[in-house]
């Protein structure tokens, strides 16, 4: 058993009442290491200190600034490993959608308490605290130093893999999304969200698009001619839409590769569009006229996404796929699917649904009309080889059992 005074809490809310009224509550029962911040920018900083590093955190949902689920996202990024409890005034349904997001990250959650807040939940939450376990490796994940990466990319020891991408009408194979990683030569294979994050904090990121982009591009020409025409999906970083050579870079590399823009789709993560969009407006903008196709990348997860609909002429919107797997049974994902599928369809762009796990996700997709499916049911990411082997099957898989009616 850990002592209660042991456990370091934070609280994080804008309402300074409910600060000193969860603080006290706390207190009366031993718990004596408590911090209260009043925005998640003070949070964060606490979260980044070792020595203040909170094992729980009590979090507000609507804050102005930054909100819940945006101080989440951060905390994702910081590969927090402590416990969550969610505090909100919004409605049971609204909590229960955000307790959904949090675990769709893996970070722990105890629960959620709906303000008014009563002392016994709060202490029945609390109670479950347990220690993170140390026999999670997973959780932990080494982060690399920029100078790692920068070699990495000399070096080019980055490897481009494939998620194929299908026509859910058709079963045909319509694209790929380029996901990129690292062969590591002592660590193996390393994933992007361990050296993405580093790579744009350095300024890294163009020249990792670079080698991604012209890779990715010299393999659609290599498909090409295999009598495979695959668009070929890269996602790109907001950094990367900083500085207007960006889309010379990527016109430049089509160009030089042979490769027709309407092949090329670029997916921007929703969460990313925010901030100065002046220049991003107009690198994304431009790069549309010159018919490059644009995405929307994790759609739903962001907030602002309806004003970036208007204002940017994407052509697919991405459904993350925390919308997308088990939306068949669970009512609260089944209504954010169908309300982005609809703004897809009304706003002409092509819908992917993301995450598609199994037959049950599958049989949704076709149900709804969903554009394209995307997920491991239909394929993980691959090595370039393995596509064309990979197509035979996934072929004789859609006539012989993808597009009859499942059997339950
Ligand atoms: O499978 P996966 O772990 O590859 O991808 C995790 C995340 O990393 C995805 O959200 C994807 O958008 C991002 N990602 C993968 N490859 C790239 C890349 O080349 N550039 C950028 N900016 N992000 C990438
Ligand atoms: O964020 P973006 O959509 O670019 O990245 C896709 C991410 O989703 C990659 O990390 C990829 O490996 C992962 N992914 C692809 N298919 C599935 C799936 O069916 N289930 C889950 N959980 N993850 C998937
Ligand atoms: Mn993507």
């Amino acid at each position: 058993m850990v002592e209660r005074s042991a456990i370091k809490i934070l609280i994080l809310d804008d309402d300074p009442f409910m600060l000193k009224l969860l603080a006290r509550i706390l207190a009366n029962q031993g718990f004596t290491a408590v911090v209260c911040c009043d925005n998640g920018r003070d949070a964060l900083a606490q979260v980044d200190n070792e020595t203040t590093r909170p094992d729980l955190i009590l979090l507000d949902l609507n804050m102005p600034g930054m909100d819940g689920i945006e101080f989440v996202r951060y905390l994702v990024e910081r590969q927090f490993t402590g416990s969550l409890i969610l505090v909100s005034g919004e409605d049971m349904r609204m909590l229960r959608t955000a307790e959904r997001l949090v675990q769709a990250h893996k970070i722990h959650m105890l629960g959620y308490l709906q303000k008014p807040v009563k002392n016994e939940a709060l202490l029945a939450l609390l109670t479950q605290w347990v220690p993170p376990s140390p026999m999670k490796p997973s959780v932990v994940k080494k982060k690399y130093s920029a100078e790692e990466i920068r070699l990495a990319i000399n070096e080019d020891n980055l490897v481009n893999y494939y998620q194929p991408k299908v026509s859910v009408a058709s079963g045909a194979v319509i694209g790929v999304e380029t996901l990129v990683r690292w062969h590591h030569p002592q660590d193996g294979l390393v994933f992007p969200d361990q050296f993405i994050s580093v790579a744009e904090a350095h300024g890294l990121i163009n020249d990792l698009t670079r080698l991604v982009l012209s890779k990715a591009f010299a393999q659609a020409r290599i498909w090409q001619q295999a009598g495979f025409e695959l668009r070929v999906a890269v996602n790109v970083s907001m950094d990367n839409l900083a500085s207007l050579d960006f889309q010379d870079l990527v016109a430049g590399l089509a160009a030089e590769t042979g490769i027709s823009p309407n092949k090329v789709v670029l997916e921007v993560t929703e969460s990313q569009l925010m901030g100065d969009m002046r220049v991003s407006l107009e690198i994304l903008t431009r790069l549309r006229l010159k018919r490059f196709h644009l995405s929307i990348d994790d759609f739903g997860t962001g907030h602002s996404s309806l004003a970036q609909l208007r204002d940017i002429p994407f052509d697919e919107l991405k459904i993350d796929q925390g919308f997308v797997h088990r939306a068949w049974k669970d009512e609260t994902l089944r209504v954010i699917y169908d309300t982005s599928l609809a703004l897809a369809k009304q706003l002409n762009m092509e819908a992917v649904a993301e995450g598609v796990e199994d037959r049950d996700d599958w049989d949704l997709l076709r149900r709804t009309g969903c554009d394209l499916a995307q997920g491991n049911f239909i394929s993980k990411p691959l090595l370039a080889e393995e596509i064309p082997g990979w197509i035979e099957v996934w072929l004789k898989r859609v006539q012989t059992e993808l597009m009859i009616a499942s059997s339950n």
